[in-house]
């Protein structure tokens, strides 16, 4: 059974999937750990992970170098953010052949005009592709992916543009038409207001995948009262984590002169040890070194 198949499946017996941002194969392993039901492959996180901005500096090689990485640390399905698709839908054939054979398991395509502005930046420029060009752009992808359970899911940026809730439900109908398998519906709003307002209003043709970064307040039993929703991606969760440990244990470094107090508030090297997988190469080697 392939992976996509394991997160439809796990959609249908749980009702909603929880999906954490992955940078890394170090924190798809913890992802993992921890009890998520799959990665997400985040361009926000992978463009920070540079010091970059989410503006389509990352080129699509190094995003599907660190997505093999991550598959080859990981059993969980990895849903991949593949932004515009690299271009139009020609470049979004092109695309899906790769991340299928890269390993993932689903693709979220946006309907912004590449270069694209990370959705949360302040003021960022939010331009909106024509609809049918988009229609396009999930045809060709369905059209494309070899294993039929690879989910396809179409993102509207209506209410992150400003559009409103009428032009985002028309666009998600139309991309429901082009064979989409999901909705990601996406707000910058601090209150999750206009997310439940869509999703109250969503025909439910195809079921709907949200990111709470903006209002965090929607909790899962919240998520879970919007009957359409099957999947929230927890978007920046797994970099901004990283930075908040590293910004203290730096800053404590310097202010301290040295490492003598913070040593014993972090991870010990024997837990790196064990996310590097070293006991299993200590028995390689007893076995196989000779
Ligand atoms: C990402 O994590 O790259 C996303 C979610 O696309 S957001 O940054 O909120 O747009
Ligand atoms: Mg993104």
């Amino acid at each position: 059974m392939s992976k996509a198949r394991q997160l439809r499946d796990r959609m249908a017996e749980q009702g909603l999937v929880h999906v954490m941002a992955a940078h890394s194969p170090l924190s798809a392993i913890l992802a993992e750990e921890a009890g998520f039901d799959g990665l997400w492959a985040s361009g926000f996180e992978l463009s920070a992970l540079y010091g970059l901005a989410d503006m389509s500096l990352i080129s699509m090689t190094q995003h599907l170098d660190m997505l093999r990485a991550i598959a080859g640390r990981s059993s969980l399905p990895i849903v991949a953010d593949i932004d515009t698709g690299y271009g139009n839908a020609i470049n979004t054939i092109h695309a899906i052949g790769e991340y299928e054979r890269a390993g993932a398991s689903a693709v979220v395509i946006e309907d912004k005009t590449f270069p694209k502005v990370s959705s949360l930046a302040p003021g960022g420029r939010q331009e909106l592709l024509r609809m049918e060009e988009f229609q396009g752009k999930i045809e060709a992808a369905v059209n494309t992916r070899r294993d039929p359970d690879f989910l396809v899911i179409a993102r509207t940026e209506a209410l992150i543009a400003g559009l409103g809730e009428e032009e985002a439900l028309k666009r998600a109908s139309a991309y429901a038409e082009a064979g989409a398998d999901m909705i990601l519906i996406h707000s910058k709003k601090k209150d999750p207001s206009e997310i439940e307002s869509f999703s109250r209003a969503w025909n439910g043709s195809i079921p709907l995948t949200i990111v709470p970064n903006a209002y965090p307040e929607l909790s899962a039993p919240r998520i879970r009262a919007l009957s359409n929703v099957r999947m929230v991606i927890y978007g920046n969760y797994g970099i901004r984590a990283s930075v908040t440990a590293m910004q203290d244990a730096f800053r404590r470094i310097v202010r301290d002169g040295g490492v003598q107090n913070v040593h014993a508030d972090i991870v010990s090297v024997d837990e790196i040890f064990r996310l590097q997988g070293t006991a299993a190469i200590k028995s390689q080697e007893s076995r196989f070194l000779r």
